[in-house]
């Protein structure tokens, strides 16, 4: 705790600063063409803690000119001069680390370690991105060829990209997908989450200041239905960059395909995941319970690598489930700028809900095995959801991903490991998956057959460490290629080949 103290003191006069956020554009915006709204915290609904005007249809249009017309010169600029833009914006990000993790807090819900994480992980995305940029498009890789002839393979931008981005990390997707467009040579429109465009309107000022021209990445605050969709239905948009549900890919996916006249688009989507992890009775219950807390209710459960069904071998279920319960007791639920606090509030009321129907239809089945208690008070204040563990029969009770604090619990005898992997593939997520055991065989066959995207021996599932796991998944989890990885670039990127016949130069 005491790490974060001089964080938290610097983080103090952030936390009741009133924010405006707008369209940052590469136009003059008339003075009064759309309402503000009012941007509530989620664990205080009495705090209000700024307002966001939200971009129009037409100004998304406008956007979009402005975008296609910026293309060639940005395209055209020294790779050099890109990277180092990244570099200038991950040093403006540290310096405003305390200031943004306030925003995280008060806008997001977030405790004050993720919002520690958020900050470092965006400024890894930046200088991964600009480092591996001036690798691939600082020079044309020169190919064999017969004699009297030069072959020369070269990367360039694509052309403008959408960047649409979720809420559950305003300031690590949103960044890492923005600046990787942008490194590669594209003009872009970022499109944050509605539930966390203060924090997007914050840094993309400070990327502003770091030297990112204003038409080369704008703004558009918006709802996914207006904005969203009138980027990708716009024949003017060469690829979309999504990160979010499974739900809203598949209707950016659709709209791209629908569109009349316009080039093939890129589509790199990252979505949702019906995370598993599988426990034989050689592992450790302790150390499985600590993994699984964390795996589950870290971030109130809101992260697509959280876990969300645990296949427990029987003979060690019972010993699991006690531990899991006297775990479970010790979470603190509530305001996460106190440094006590476990698990904090889920994004907005939609979201509890939602939550709430699944874990009222569960209780009244008598499936639950564990919950965490929470204060009356606290919950009445904010968009709060007790942790909770449900027995299941196996992954295909449930319908969808709960982006929530809920684990679900099913257990397995110990032949029937390869049926348990064969539904989990069946299901057809493959975002993260688990194994605790420790024997070395058992968790390389099960590593080997199941089809997701990372795989966590012996520990949690929630990692993601930019240029060590580089993290995303495939089915319904994803596109990839992963964020944080050496593929990642160049899904943004078009590849043009230069044969030139030497001979005729004499
Ligand atoms: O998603 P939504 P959320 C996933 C996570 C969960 C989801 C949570 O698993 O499923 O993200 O984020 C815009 N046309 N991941 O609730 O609702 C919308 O405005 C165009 C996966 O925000 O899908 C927002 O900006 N856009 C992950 C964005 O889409 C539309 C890591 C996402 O919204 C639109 C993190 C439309 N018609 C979260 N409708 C991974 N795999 O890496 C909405 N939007």
């Amino acid at each position: 705790h005491s790490q974060f103290q001089p964080l938290m003191d610097e983080m103090a006069p952030f936390l009741d600063r009133q924010y405006r956020a707008a369209p940052l554009v590469g136009f003059q915006l008339d003075a009064d063409d759309a309402a503000s709204c009012p941007v509530t915290c989620p664990w205080d609904h009495e705090r209000t803690i700024g307002e966001v005007r939200w971009t129009t249809a037409e100004q998304t249009r406008q956007a979009i000119a402005v975008a296609c017309e910026a293309f060639p010169r940005w395209d055209a600029t020294p790779v050099e001069e890109r990277a180092a833009i990244l570099e200038r914006f991950a040093d403006a990000l540290e310096a405003h680390m305390a200031e943004l993790m306030a925003l995280c807090c008060m806008e997001g819900g977030k405790l004050l370690s993720d919002g520690v994480a958020e900050v470092r992980e965006a400024v890894d995305f930046c200088r991964y991105y600009a480092a591996h940029a001036r690798e691939l498009f600082g020079s044309a890789t020169r190919l064999p060829g017969p004699t009297g002839e030069s072959n020369e393979l070269m990367l360039a931008g694509k052309g403008v990209f959408a960047t649409i981005s979720p809420w559950n990390f305003p300031i690590a997707i949103f960044c890492g997908q923005t600046v990787a467009a942008a490194v590669a040579g594209n003009t872009v429109l970022a499109k944050p989450a509605e539930q966390t465009s203060l924090i997007a309107h914050r840094v993309v000022e400070l990327l502003h200041e770091a030297g990112m021209p204003r038409e080369v990445v704008q703004l558009l605050p918006g709802d996914g239905p207006t904005v969203g969709a009138v980027l990708s239905g716009d024949p003017r948009i060469t690829g979309v960059a999504f990160t979010g549900s499974t739900d809203t890919a598949r209707l950016i996916n659709r709209s791209l395909a629908e569109r009349d006249n316009a080039p093939l688009p890129t589509l790199i989507a990252e979505t949702g995941g019906l995370n598993a992890m599988i426990v034989d009775s050689t592992a450790l219950p302790e150390q499985v319970v600590a993994d699984v807390v964390a795996s589950s209710y870290q971030s109130a459960g809101q992260r697509c690598s959280a876990l969300r069904v645990l296949y427990v071998q029987e003979d060690i279920a019972e010993r699991i489930i006690d531990t899991l319960r006297g775990a479970m007791a010790e979470l603190a639920v509530g305001d996460p700028t106190r440094l006590a606090t476990d698990v904090g509030p889920v994004i907005d009321e939609d979201a509890r809900a939602g939550l709430q129907a699944h874990i009222d239809r569960l209780r009244s089945e008598g499936r639950l095995l564990a919950e965490t208690p929470i204060d009356p008070a606290t919950a009445a204040r904010g968009t709060f959801i007790a942790p909770a563990a449900f027995r299941i029969d196996g992954i295909d009770a449930l319908e969808s991903e709960q982006f929530g604090p809920i684990l679900h619990v099913a257990t397995f005898k110990s032949g029937e490991i390869d049926d348990v992997i064969d539904t989990i593939n069946a299901r057809g997520y493959g975002l993260t998956f688990g194994i605790h055991s420790r024997n070395e065989t058992f968790s390389r066959h099960v590593a080997d057959r199941i089809r997701v995207g990372n795989v966590y021996v012996n520990r949690n599932i929630i990692g993601a460490v930019v240029g060590v796991q580089p993290f995303g998944g495939q089915g319904y989890s994803g596109t990839g290629p992963k964020a944080g990885g050496p593929h990642y670039l160049l899904r943004f990127a078009t590849e043009k080949a230069r044969t030139i016949n030497t001979a005729a130069l004499g």
